[in-house]
């Protein structure tokens, strides 16, 4: 690798930042129960510990998303004790995500119900996680909705439509200027029939009916098995409306396994496209990169420090496409050369770069064994046995 590319990859790493999910610490599972861990995370207090190590170890996660339900159950009256938690682990609040499926009254859905008592409900906490994400200084509002149907007939899908674009307005309003809303899509699970956001698509026009402060959320795990992501975040770059990231892995449905366990290129492609708009266009995208996964059997810290140092290397990686080979390959359909520029960063080994990078910042070389030398797993180990959490539902 010459200078100029040593260079590209240092740069990349300069600036290359990933959220962490606080469930991701705790005890999740699937719809066949949960394996639980006794160093699992059970209070936000333990979430915020864990996510410290992980940023202590890699440098590169010095936020934390937090679900409202599980991690603020009193709402905005728990943002003082978040806020103090934030400044004693060095971890701040990141995105906000509404929890609007777990609660009985979500059965027929929340913006999307037929009840106006039951959208007026979902509202108010929409808009209660707004007011906690500003009272933390949180910029992005995550929005993801379990809402859908599973018999052919039994929604009037236009109505519901509507119902979201009111609500999803109404919201909106209460949005200030730094705040972004990101609309979060998913094509299944829980409903089988049909969802209300489905696809880019449906996210990108009730972005564009909500207002100005408002973009799409694409998690990797939600798209069918043809579809390419990395397609449409170029198309959502094109029209300035790719707001952010939930980053994980699968090989058949929402699996959230690992970011890069199952297929490292697909994740390539994707921060290839981000890197070549910004080449092209000279621009940064705001993108905000989240990592959006359930350990249900690994190690959750490890799997979590794994995952960001897949993240990093897939990032490097894709800096080292050589852009302006590429553009002319792709400009006179040299069809092979342009392919191999994106074969050939991927095929660079970046890792001695990487931990040449972390030496030079004071980080561990591979923070995956720091974290091993540390004791942290065998002291939380001892700390939190004997206090089982309960083994249904998701976290
Ligand atoms: C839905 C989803 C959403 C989160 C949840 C934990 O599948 O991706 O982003 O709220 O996972
Ligand atoms: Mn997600």
């Amino acid at each position: 690798m010459n200078t100029q590319q040593t260079d590209r990859v240092v740069q990349a790493l300069n600036s290359f930042r990933i959220e962490l999910p606080s469930w991701g610490f705790s005890n999740t599972g699937t719809r066949f129960g949960k394996y639980l861990q006794a160093a699992a995370a059970l209070t936000i207090e333990e979430k915020f510990s864990d996510a410290q190590q992980v940023h202590r170890l890699t440098g590169v996660c010095p936020t934390l998303a937090l679900h409202v339900l599980w991690d603020l159950p009193n709402g905005v009256d728990d943002v003082d004790g978040i806020a103090a938690l934030a400044a004693r682990h060095g971890v701040q609040p990141g995105s906000i995500n509404p929890n609007l499926f777990e609660e009985q009254i979500y059965k027929f859905g929340s913006f999307g119900n037929p009840d106006a008592s039951v959208r007026q409900h979902a509202l108010q906490h929409a808009k209660d996680s707004v007011r906690i994400a500003r009272r933390l200084n949180s910029r992005d509002i995550v929005l993801w909705f379990a809402d859908g149907s599973n018999y052919p007939g039994t929604a009037n899908v236009r109505r519901r439509k509507q119902w979201f674009e009111e609500n999803l307005r109404t919201l909106h309003a209460d949005v200030d200027s730094h705040q972004r809303l990101l609309v979060e899509y998913k094509p299944f699970e829980p409903a089988f029939y049909h969802t209300d956001i489905a696809d880019w698509g449906m996210a990108l026009s009730f972005a564009r009916s909500a207002g100005p402060r408002a973009r799409v959320l694409v998690d990797t795990g939600h798209h069918y098995q043809s579809q390419k992501p990395e397609q449409i975040a170029a198309w959502l770059l094109a029209e300035d409306m790719l707001g952010g990231f939930h980053l994980n892995d699968r090989r058949y449905a929402d699996d959230d396994l690992t970011l890069g366990s199952i297929d490292p290129y697909q994740v390539f492609r994707i921060f290839h496209e981000i890197l070549f708009f910004e080449w092209e266009s000279g621009a940064r995208a705001d993108i905000a990169y989240m990592i959006d996964q359930s350990h249900n059997l690994k190690g959750k810290i490890e799997a979590m420090i794994q995952t960001v140092m897949h993240a990093q290397e897939l990032y490097a990686k894709a800096a080292l496409v050589d852009y302006p080979g590429l553009a002319s390959a792709q400009a006179r359909c040299q069809l092979v050369d342009a392919e191999s520029a994106l074969r050939d960063a991927f095929s660079t080994d970046v890792r001695p770069i990487i931990e040449e990078w972390r030496r030079a910042k004071q980080l561990p070389a591979d923070p995956l064994d720091a974290f091993r030398q540390s004791g942290y797993l065998e002291r939380i180990t001892t700390e939190r046995r004997g206090r089982m959490s309960v083994t249904s539902s998701y976290a």
